[in-house]
Formats: structure tokens, sequence, C-alpha cells
């Protein structure tokens, strides 16, 4: 039986890799951090297998990472934790590169003080937002990097320090640089996810508006169960090396959101432009979907397109194995579900003692 390491284990991809590793039969132990409200909603279904470990531990404490890793004794690791929303890197920039840059360091270092250099492979989750400004599209694994936020910047030492590693030490460690991937389980601030949510809310009456920021910023979107597979698919190699995962096609914000609201079976017709720039319900004439800058960036990234040639042809993977449209599909469907439960804002306010002994409101 294979051990593997994951940190981040809670997010949305850590969870997915999870599940991916327990049915190969590993033993998965997961790196978690003290939080004030102990809900891991997106692992708590794996909480009870045999073969699944939490431990804490933080990207920021090198000792906590060194206890955890000679602990485990792992033959993988999948360094997948970080301060992962790019526009939160702009308000908390030392943290973002403490956890995103200086962490991947710290597991590189713990894994060599521990003796494992030889026997512990390391996937680094790394990202598209490297290609930042793009000085070419599609973007391959030969495309020259421009971060354009202080998360790309600190994830770009991170990509570094890992091909530094590989060469120095001769460890096995690799980048996989991932396009946006997405799912029921996207973090809620994210743009896709807060559109499925909105279109899910705002269909059965309980929200009045979506307010996005910049709506023709294009993405090459995945679904992130298909991406796990590939982190995997890289420790299994004869030789580490880094991978563009991508899927080939790229949308906009305004494109996402219209087929979001088809599926949640409402119509948009656009209008006007910049930040005046609207969503209209056709059935209604209302204004559904503003722009507001409050969700502009000061430098945004907005022309992401993969080529994933060298993924398909050396790991046998498929990248469109989900299309985009059921994708969008997915997230709708599992979010009206979701929303069906909740009541409206002017229940809750009135009901709010019975909402929290109910644990309804989080
Ligand atoms: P996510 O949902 O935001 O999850 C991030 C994880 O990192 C969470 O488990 C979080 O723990 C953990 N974490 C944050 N700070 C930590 C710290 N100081 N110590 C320990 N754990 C910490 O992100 P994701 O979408 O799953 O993405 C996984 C990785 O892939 C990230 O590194 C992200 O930057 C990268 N990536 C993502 C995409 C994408 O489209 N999803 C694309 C390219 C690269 P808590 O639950 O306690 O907050
Ligand atoms: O969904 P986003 O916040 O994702 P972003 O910035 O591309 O970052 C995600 O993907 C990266 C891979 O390329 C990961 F490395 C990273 O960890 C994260 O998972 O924004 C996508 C686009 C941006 O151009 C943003 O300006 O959507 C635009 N956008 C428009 N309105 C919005 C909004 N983004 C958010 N979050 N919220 C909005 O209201």
């Amino acid at each position: 039986m294979k051990t593997a390491l994951i940190t981040g284990v809670t997010g949305q991809d850590g969870s997915y890799l999870s599940e991916f590793l327990l049915e190969k039969g590993y033993d998965v132990h997961g790196v978690i951090r003290r939080s004030s409200v102990d809900y891991r909603e997106r692992i708590a279904h794996m909480e009870k297998e045999q073969n699944f470990h939490l431990h804490y531990a933080d990207m920021g404490d090198s000792l906590s990472l060194v206890k955890v890793i000679a602990a485990v004794n792992p033959d993988e690791i999948y360094n997948l934790a970080a301060q992962s929303h790019v526009q939160v890197s702009f308000d908390v920039p030392e943290f973002t590169a403490d956890v995103d840059a200086v962490g991947v360091l710290r597991i590189l270092e713990a894994v060599r003080v521990c003796g494992f250099a030889d026997t512990c492979r390391i996937y680094q989750a790394s990202t598209s937002e490297l290609y930042g400004k793009v000085e070419e599209v599609p973007q391959s694994e030969s495309t020259p990097f421009h971060p354009y936020s202080p998360y790309a910047v600190a994830k770009q030492y991170g990509y570094w320090i890992v091909k530094e590693y590989r060469e120095a030490y001769h460890m096995y460690c690799c980048s996989g640089i991932l396009f946006n991937h997405e799912s029921e389980r996207r973090g809620e601030t994210f743009v896709t996810r807060k559109i499925t949510l909105a279109a899910a809310r705002i269909a059965q009456g309980k929200q009045d508006k979506l307010y996005l920021g910049n709506l023709s910023s294009k993405r090459d979107w995945g679904y992130a169960r298909d991406y796990v597979e590939c982190m995997w698919l890289m420790l299994q190699q004869d030789k580490p090396d880094d991978y563009v995962i991508a899927t080939g096609e790229q949308h906009t914000v305004r494109e996402f959101c219209t087929l979001a609201f088809h599926y949640a079976g409402i119509e948009l017709k656009w209008q006007g432009s910049g930040v005046d720039e609207k969503g209209i319900n056709r059935a209604t004439g209302k204004a559904i979907v503003e722009v507001s800058p409050d969700f502009y960036r000061p430098t945004d990234v907005i022309n992401l397109l993969g080529n994933p040639a060298k993924a398909k042809a050396e790991l046998g993977w498929n990248p469109t194995k989900t299309s985009f449209a059921e994708l969008v599909r997915l997230m709708v469907d599992h979010d009206l579900k979701r929303t069906a439960v909740e009541r409206t804002e002017e229940y809750i306010k009135t009901n709010l003692t019975e909402y929290l002994q109910a644990g309804i409101v989080k």
C-alpha cells in the first residue's frame, strides 16, 4: 500500500484527490490547520475511513511540517495548500508569499531533513496565473512567464524552487501548471461558483442581483474531478517533469454567466459596456447581473488558454472528459438543489435564532 500526504486536503482539489487516492488503495494523510469553525465540509464524508488520517500543521510552520512528514514517511506528497484567491493576494501579499512561495521550500527542505529525498515524490500545485500578462496564446510549457498578481509571483517562486531541487538534489518533484478547474465544491468567491449559486438563488427568488467584475475575462475552465488524476499521473512517470493541464477551450465570464442562467431557467441578454454593462432577464426585462468595480483587480489576467498536448501525449490524459457545458450544468444543478433548502434573506432575518440553532446559517 502506498502512502500519500496531501497539504490543502480541505480544499476543492484536496478533497477530490483524497477520494481518488483512497479508491486506488492508498493510505491517505491530510494536513489540516486549526480553525475557529471545525466544519470540514468537503472531507467530512471520508473522515471515518480507515485509510484516511488528518494531522495538524501549517505551511507557515516548518517544524510542524517536518513532524508530519517524519511521522507519515510518505511515498508521495501533493502540495496543494495555498492562499489561492488572486484578488485576496492584493490584500494579503506577505501572507500569500509566505504560504505559496516559502511554503513550497519548507516542504522540500522537510523532505530532505527527514532523509526522504530519494524515496518521496512531490507534486507542486502550480498555476496558469504564471502566464499572467500573456506573452502568447495558447500557453504551453515553453511560453514565457509574466506573473501579474502577488499570488502569481509567489507561485512563480514555488515553480522555480521545485525545478531547482529537481536539478540540484535529483529529487522527484514536479509542477502541474493547472488552468482554472471548477466544480460543485469550488470556493464560493471564485467567479464560476459565485455565478452558479447566484443563478440558482435568483431563479428561486432568493436573491435579486449578481454583481461581477470583468465580464470579458477569458479562462480555460475544466472540471476539478478530472484534473486530480493528472496530479497522480505526474508522479507515476519514469522521470519527473512539468506539465500544462488544460482543456484547450476558452470562454469569457459573460459566456459562463449566460449558460449558467440558462440552466437555471433564465435567458439573459447583455446591454451596455464596461461598468455599465447589464445582464437583463429576457422574460421580465429586469437587470439581474450588474458590474461592480469592487471586483476589478489592480492587474487582471484576461486571456488564459492552455495547450495540453504534452499531457495528452505523455500522460495519456483526456482533457475534455467533462465538457464546458457539462461542467456548467453540473454546478448549476448542484446549486439549485442546495439553494432550494435555503430561506429568503427576509425570512432569515426574522428567524435568525432558530436558524443558528439548526446550523443552517454558517
Ligand atoms: P482551495 O479550495 O482554496 O484550497 C486551499 C487549501 O489550502 C485549503 O485546504 C486550505 O485550508 C489550505 N491552506 C491555506 N493556507 C494554509 C496554510 N497556511 N497551512 C495549511 N494549509 C493551508 O484551493 P484549490 O482550488 O483546491 O486549489 C488547490 C491548489 O491548486 C492551490 O495551491 C491553488 O493555488 C492551486 N491551483 C488551483 C487552481 C484552480 O483552478 N482551482 C488552478 C491552478 C492552481 P483551509 O480549508 O483551512 O483554508
Ligand atoms: O474565478 P477567479 O477568481 O479565478 P482566477 O483569478 O483565475 O484564479 C483561479 O484560477 C487560477 C488558475 O488560473 C488559480 F491559480 C487560482 O488559485 C484560482 O483558483 O477569476 C477568474 C476571472 C478573473 O479575470 C476575474 O477578474 O474572473 C474575473 N471576475 C469577474 N468578476 C471575477 C469576478 N472573479 C471573481 N472572483 N469574482 C467576481 O465577481
